[in-house]
């Protein structure tokens, strides 16, 4: 990693300051400093009794003093030396009253002592760059801070415990092996090109490599689903109750429901928690026959948006004689509305029966949908290395990379064409890890950090 990668951070010299609890009153309160002046700058803020000198590694308990030396609180330090510590530099940890004036206070006596303000998950990128912990790591603390089941907490933490390394180093390794046997057959002296391997060998080698992506991505989305919530999309005519079922299962009026057609044509998506799992729903337009440019629109998303979901609610009104047609499918779940009037006719098959007017049903609906959405991820977690879409995404690319080497490799190219298409597959997996990479993309997942962390 060169010198000017990041302007923020600079660990050889620059100390940095944060508080790494929540801003407002607590019983207890954390300001955290990390780098070379740690605990120097401690030492200017920290008295110990009767002169006591600071000991690494040992809390202890002390004065705290203000910017002019005057004590504020009384409070516990603890000197961390590098490297062992959590950003490979000196970590000095106050843990003080929870008083927002004396937090900050103590900052301010920490900058003035000659710390500087950290940026937004600086502490985090600073143990990347010491190489206490890779890119995916460094996400999973981002993640398990935001979890908001427990399900995705488990998830963060797996991956924080280096899961994610441990499923994509051997295929980096592979196809960094195969790029290797690739090359040596490049013939430097002249320019000539070949294949020291028969290209049947090496498009099976990149095959079996991009089958074993394709596995890990599979064994991944139970935990990707848990992670980004399942998308359920409220699909069916106009007017069949698609609104008010959203409304009732989100808890409040969030979409407005009328007796007039085509009311909804945007596609409106809240979250929820069911049963543990995240959710995503999605109200759209009704399909049926468009009154005008902008419900052709809405219908046109909102088949688009069933077509990419994990599970379609089929709604449709049970005192009209209109039924779905087709067969009941593997993600679809049957949903008749206006279960409190007299039916027009025997409900279509697998019919959940509900009314979102007086309630009738629905807490029968939600547990349907939970079970439904469950089933997949009834299997336990497998994998979690490619449970967010950038992990996704990058394996991917990986795949196809691999893919078209293969496909080269048939085609009886050269070795200087297939090694272009391997080295693209091993960027994109070490991507996945922050070992490559543009600035951009750490700054990127950087910014999303809360301060301190
Ligand atoms: N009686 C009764 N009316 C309902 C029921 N569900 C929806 N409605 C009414 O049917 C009309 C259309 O509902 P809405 O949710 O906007 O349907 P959408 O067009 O599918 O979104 C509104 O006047 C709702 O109040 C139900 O279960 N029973
Ligand atoms: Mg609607």
């Amino acid at each position: 990693m060169g010198g000017g990668r990041r302007t923020v951070t600079d660990p050889q010299t620059v100390t940095i300051v944060a508080h790494a609890t929540p801003a407002g009153r607590a019983a207890l309160a954390l300001v955290r400093l990390s780098g070379p002046d740690s605990a120097a700058i401690a030492a200017r803020i920290f008295a110990r009794a009767r002169g006591a000198p600071l000991v690494d590694g040992r809390p202890m308990l002390g004065t705290l003093l203000d910017r002019g030396g005057a004590p504020i609180d009384q409070a516990v330090l603890t000197l961390h030396r590098a490297p062992h510590t959590v950003t490979g530099e000196d970590v000095a940890e106050i843990t003080l009253h929870g008083s927002p004036v004396i937090v900050r206070e103590t900052l301010a006596a920490c900058v003035l002592a000659g710390a500087r303000p950290a940026a937004p998950g600086e502490f985090t990128l600073r143990a990347l760059r010491a190489g206490k912990i890779d890119l995916a790591q460094a996400e999973a603390v981002r993640d398990l801070v935001e979890a908001a089941t427990v399900e995705q907490a488990r998830i963060a933490a797996r991956q924080l415990g280096g899961e994610v390394s441990a499923a994509i180093a051997p295929l980096a390794e592979g196809i960094f092996e195969l790029l290797a046997d690739v090359e040596a057959g490049l013939d430097f002296s002249d320019g000539e090109e070949a294949l020291a391997l028969a290209g049947a060998e090496v498009a099976g080698r990149a095959e079996r490599l991009a089958a074993q992506i394709d596995a890990l991505a599979g064994a991944s989305e139970p935990a990707r689903r848990v992670r980004e919530g399942a998308r359920v999309v409220l699909l069916g005519p106009t007017n069949s109750g698609k609104s008010s079922i959203f409304n009732k299962l989100i808890g409040y009026g969030r979409v407005i429901v009328t007796p007039e057609p085509g009311t909804t044509r945007d596609l409106i998506e809240e979250q929820l928690v069911l049963e543990g799992l995240p959710i995503v729903l999605v109200d759209a337009a009704g399909v049926g026959e468009p009154g005008g440019q902008a419900e052709a629109e809405g219908m046109r998303r909102a088949l688009a948006a069933a077509e990419s979901a994990h599970l379609v609610l089929e709604v449709y009104d049970l005192s009209r004689p209109e039924r779905p047609v087709g067969p009941p499918g593997a993600h679809r779940l049957r949903v008749g509305t206006h279960a409190d009037l007299p039916p027009a006719g025997p409900p279509a098959q697998g019919t959940v029966a509900v009314s979102p007017l007086t309630g009738e049903g629905m807490t029968a609906l939600r547990a349907v949908i939970a079970e439904q959405l469950h089933a997949p991820g009834a299997r336990p977690l497998e994998s979690v290395a490619l449970a967010t879409e950038r992990h996704l995404a990058a394996a991917l690319e990986a795949r196809d990379a691999l893919v078209a080497a293969a496909g080269q490799a048939r085609a009886g190219e050269g070795a200087e064409l297939l090694a272009i298409d391997l080295r693209r597959a091993v960027h994109a997996l070490r991507e996945i890890l922050g070992e490559v990479g543009p600035e951009a993309l750490l700054e990127r997942i950087f910014a999303r950090f809360c301060i301190g962390k």
